[in-house]
């Protein structure tokens, strides 16, 4: 198989380019840091065919990039994404919210909608997108990252329902906690003590597990798809409600 990964340069996408790899499978590594992305290019070897450094919403120079790559394309995981501050969203900042609406749908959907046809074409594919359990739960500070990754879920399950007879696969990855990661460090604005406090004896999720729960959906034999695979360490649930008692 041919894997377009996005957000290719750390943490779940490096991990899910590795472990296609592993399996003889190529891939073709985008993401916005060029040194990491040549520096893992170089240890992928021959399974790495290609490697595009820009940022997930620059369609147009995706587009120059991959050219004829774009029509061989069996599998793309969209798996930029980012989550900028937890503040309430009264008080967050425009420009992350925007950055987290330009990385995490837009760069998405542009980059879907590109390859999607040559699928269709073909009669063959594979769109994983990366979503999270803040799709699914509300919880404070989540707001917007949070709606992004509900979009994410329902616009895969309505990918399903346009592309239910064309042979071609959508799946949504829902995870939760997981550590091992710059994920957190960027949702905190830099803070690596409040990342490691957060991940401190949780025994969360790693990318080595997310990237091992993108492999199987992929492998899966044709006719099977899985819809969503929603994932969290056994240390994490559900929070109760939240009531305010007014003064
Ligand atoms: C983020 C999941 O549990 O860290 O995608 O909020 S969690």
């Amino acid at each position: 198989m041919l894997v377009l990964v996005t957000g290719a340069s750390a943490g779940f996408g490096e991990a899910i380019a590795r472990r296609f790899v592993s399996e003889g499978h190529q891939v073709i590594l985008l993401a916005r840091r060029e040194e990491r992305l040549r520096g893992l290019s170089e240890e992928l070897g021959e399974g790495c065919v290609k490697v595009i450094s820009c940022n997930v919403a620059d369609i147009e120079k995706i587009k120059s990039e991959l050219g004829e790559y774009a029509q061989r394309i069996d599998v793309l995981v969209n798996n930029a994404g980012l989550a900028l501050g937890v503040e309430s969203f009264d008080v967050c900042l425009r420009e992350d919210f925007e950055e987290m609406i330009e990385t995490n749908i837009l760069g998405v959907v542009r980059l879907t909608h590109y390859l999607l046809p040559f699928m269709v074409e073909r009669g063959s594919g594979h769109i994983i997108n990366l979503g999270s359990i803040a799709g699914n739960y509300p919880y404070p500070g989540g707001n917007v990252y949070g709606g992004t990754k509900a979009f994410l879920k329902q616009f895969s399950l309505n990918l399903r329902a346009d592309l239910v007879d064309k042979n071609i696969r959508v799946s949504n990855i829902e995870p939760g906690l997981c550590g091992g990661s710059e994920f957190s460090v960027v949702r905190f604005k830099g803070d690596q003590k409040r990342a490691d406090e957060l991940y401190e004896n949780a025994y969360p999720l790693l990318p080595q597990d997310i990237a091992e729960s993108v492999y199987w959906v992929a492998s899966l034999p044709a006719h099977i798809n899985i819809n969503s695979m929603e994932l969290m360490p056994t240390t994490q649930a559900f929070s109760a409600f939240r009531v305010c008692k007014k003064p």
